[in-house]
């Protein structure tokens, strides 16, 4: 593993002696959520503060850790305040007033923090439980499995379980486990269910659903009440290329997502330039990406889809010719 860069080890070592205040970004996610409750166990007596709120995903795994996050960190701190997963002060804002604050974070560029700050950026880290898994036996701290079973879980969440991991991230899931951090129990720590309702609503989409072959592509379509999104993601996860899930209220708004498989992408199929399209034929709008992208517009739901539905015909048919 990479040695942990950045400051002075023995300012950093008088800083963290302090009494220490943790903070996560704005949304908390499951890698800051998951190295500050390690750093407070490394540091017992540390608090921990959200600035803005928790992800879905901070939420369940300080709840199921039982660990206390404070909604509001206090305007101003005596010790030293350890700022986790931020690069900018902005995404942690209000910082509390505190003449020693510490940055541990891995993103791309980091903002304007405070003179004095002691920083330790590294954006080659995939997560900043990477950093973190590295800084604490540096300082001396033998890693424990209540540390090392949150900070694997920050490494799955980041590395995406692991499909953009570097080198490095697997060195450190191999301490993190050997530490006693469980791999499994780590994926369980992550894992979110659903809400019925939302579940029921994909239950009743998948019901409606139509699909057709189109050459070697495959085109499904269906209406839902809701996360239309979500919808249109899991039946490209069931096998189609091409998914287009449609809604429309008593209103008479029409909302349309759509997602792609990667070989339609890769074949060139575009959504975003598809429902702009339509979206200027239609007086909606549109937007996204080739392969991700949403309409929206008055009019009949079962219409609207269709034309859309017409629209990936041609486009993948043309494809085809093309190939
Ligand atoms: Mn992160």
């Amino acid at each position: 593993m990479v040695p942990v860069p950045g400051p002075d080890p023995a300012a950093l070592e008088a800083a963290l002696a302090r009494e220490l205040l943790l903070l996560v970004h704005h949304h908390g996610d499951a890698d800051s959520v998951g190295c500050a409750i390690a750093l407070a166990a490394a540091f017992p007596g540390a608090r921990i503060s959200a600035t803005d709120g928790l992800s879905a995903a901070g939420k369940v795994m300080a709840e199921r850790l039982e660990v206390e996050i404070e909604a509001r960190p206090p305007a101003s701190w005596d010790g030293t305040v350890v700022v986790v997963d931020t690069s900018n002060p902005e995404h942690c804002a209000p910082l509390p007033e505190c003449n020693s604050v510490v940055v541990i974070d891995h993103h791309q560029t980091a903002g304007e923090w405070p003179a004095g700050t002691l920083l330790i950026h590294e954006p080659e880290a995939k997560s900043t439980a990477e950093i973190v898994t590295r800084l604490i036996p540096e300082l001396g701290i033998e890693l424990t499995p209540q540390m090392a079973l949150p900070l694997l879980a920050g490494v799955y969440a980041d590395t995406g379980h692991f499909r953009h991991a570097s080198s490095d991230s697997f060195a450190v899931a191999h301490t993190l486990a050997a530490a006693g951090g469980e791999p499994r129990q780590a994926m369980v720590l992550l894992d979110r269910v659903r809400p019925q309702q939302q579940r029921t609503m994909f239950l009743k989409a998948a019901q409606r659903l139509k699909f057709s072959q189109e050459g070697k592509w495959l085109m499904a379509t269906t209406r839902t009440g809701s996360f239309e999104s979500g919808t249109a993601r899991l039946m490209v996860a069931l096998g189609a290329d091409v998914a287009l899930a449609a809604s429309g209220n008593k209103k008479g708004q029409v909302r349309i997502s759509s997602r792609a498989s990667s070989a339609a992408i890769e074949a060139g199929l575009n959504l975003a330039q598809l429902l702009e399209a339509l979206a200027d034929e239609q007086d909606g709008s549109a937007g996204g990406h080739p392969g991700a992208a949403g309409f929206q517009a008055q009019g009949d739901p079962d219409a609207l889809l269709a034309m859309a539905q017409q629209g990936c015909v041609a486009q993948l048919k043309s494809l085809a010719e093309g190939a």
